[in-house]
């Protein structure tokens, strides 16, 4: 209790001296301890029709995640409801009734703004341009979209919206126009849609083999030859030639990315040198904490001034980006593992925040300087200081927001409490792996010091070798429609 007070009465001074707004803060403490949670939002409702197709089931999907299911009337409309916390991008409309399947893709699907809003109610065609119904023609659109995706070994989701739907329209476009690669496409799918077999024929989740599933095809001459066909191959065949034709279209916006930051809690992990360290070195676990992460804008960003005005953040610009990354307030911003706000997978350890922040290529400025944070982790309870939550103390982690990979979002995974990886002042780097002590910039780095200030590809296996780049969750490179 004493401990307590004098904590607070200390903040209350240090607030008072500092000129912050103590309203709000005290507003966010008092709050915090006397309501109980916010509610859900209500849900989004998704209304479509799969004409003759009569009491079909209606699976609307992420990849392997079922986001919401239904069923068509006898008038083939249905209604699938999905939960309203999370954005989506890339579902899949599956509608099955017997041997008979249609499939359509919705490029975006808005989440509630706020958990007071009552359920909102839209129409496919209002998330999927051109969509009046799921038919033979989205099916055929999304056929190839999936067939696109995967041979790019990524998921429907990881397209971004507006790509999706620039992509959609320019391949019913060239459908429209009488494309005879794509149209070989369109007519198998369309003779296997007229001639349903014993089982639905496109095989949506089956991520490496054919999209056509074998035993649909009792019989059926999809080739349009006059001959039964027994295998998949021609339509295998016909949809890599449709799938090399054409790309997921992107335009990027050209001043700010995606930004998604990761803290791994690897309990038994290795650290930069490939020994094993005690993520808790300095931090606490106890039960009931939970990851955050402090940060802020590093002051070493080019700030705009009278001669310095392209390549560089105004003050306006820095202050919002600091709002963003909370102030460098310990145990205030939150990171996710539960599979919301972006994070990839629920309870693996890997713990998301992402956000958009302004950005220009480093490359690109005179000094090669781009937009820096900086950041530490912190496990904690909501609204702890400091002390035994903080994964070092005394250092900072260091980033420049530079697209190494080219993917249009920079994706940052740092294991809690690893000191060899971007920590500024007392950096652990083995000298064997050009650890100088310190973690700098390039440009100010001495020579055969070794940076680590960028986004960067990790060891997901344990073997101590880099394989491949982290995973950016839900997140999508932020694009803008294509002229
Ligand atoms: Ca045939
Ligand atoms: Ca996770
Ligand atoms: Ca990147
Ligand atoms: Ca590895």
């Amino acid at each position: 209790m004493p401990i307590k007070s004098l904590t607070f009465s200390l903040l209350f001074v240090l607030m008072t001296t500092g000129g912050c707004a103590i309203d709000g803060l005290l507003l966010t403490e008092l709050d915090r301890k006397g309501h109980s949670p916010m509610p859900d939002p209500a849900p989004v409702r998704i209304h479509g029709r799969a004409p003759g197709l009569l009491s079909g089931t209606v699976t609307l999907s992420a990849g392997d995640t079922k986001l919401g299911e239904g069923k068509t009337d006898a008038l083939s409309a249905f209604v699938v409801e999905v939960d309203g916390t999370t954005e989506l991008t890339g579902a899949l409309l599956d509608v099955r009734q017997g041997g008979k399947q249609v499939l359509g893709i919705l490029p975006h699907i808005p989440a509630q703004k706020s958990v007071l809003d009552p359920a909102i109610n839209l129409d496919i065609a209002q998330l999927s341009p051109g969509m009046a119904n799921v038919d033979t023609q989205t099916t055929i659109l999304s056929v190839l979209a999936l067939a696109k995706a995967r041979a790019e070994s990524r998921s429907l989701g990881s397209v971004p919206a507006t790509s999706m739907t620039d992509t959609l329209i320019e391949l019913n476009d060239r459908l429209t126009a009488g494309d005879k690669i794509l149209g070989t496409v369109a007519s198998m799918v369309t003779r296997l849609m007229a001639n349903p077999g014993p089982a639905a024929p496109f095989l949506v989740n089956n991520v490496s083999g054919s999209l056509l599933n074998p035993e649909a095809l009792a019989g059926v001459d999809y080739t349009g030859d006059g001959a039964a066909d027994k295998t998949t191959q021609a339509f295998d065949e016909a949809l890599a030639a449709a799938v090399a034709s054409f790309q997921f279209k992107a335009c990027y916006v050209p001043n700010k990315i995606k930004v998604v930051l990761l803290a791994r809690l690897a309990k038994g992990g290795k650290n930069g040198n490939c020994e094993a360290f005690d993520p808790f070195l300095w931090a606490k676990d106890l039960p009931g904490k939970r990851m955050f992460i402090a940060a802020g804008v590093h002051i070493d960003t080019p700030r705009c001034t009278e001669e310095r005005t392209a390549h560089c953040l105004t003050e306006d610009q820095i202050d919002a980006l600091n709002k963003t990354l909370g102030n460098w307030q310990p145990n205030r911003t939150r990171m996710y593992d539960d599979g919301s706000h972006g994070d990839a997978v629920a309870s693996d350890g890997v713990w998301t925040l992402s956000f958009d922040a302004p950005w220009w290529d480093a490359s690109a400025a005179v000094d090669k300087a781009g937009v820096r944070i900086a950041y530490k982790f912190t496990w904690g309870n909501d609204g702890d200081g400091w002390t035994a939550t903080e994964e070092f103390p005394g250092n900072q982690r260091i980033l420049e927001l530079t697209d190494q990979n080219g993917d249009h979002i920079i994706v940052r995974q740092d294991d809690f409490g690893d000191e060899t990886s971007n920590k500024d002042k007392a950096n652990q780097l083995a000298p064997s792996l050009g650890g100088c002590g310190q973690m700098k910039w390039p440009s100010e780095s001495a020579e055969g010091c070794a940076s680590d200030v960028y986004e960067r590809a990790v060891d997901t296996d344990g073997d101590c070798k880099v394989d491949g780049w982290p995973s950016a969750g839900n997140n999508t490179a932020l694009t803008v429609p294509c002229k």
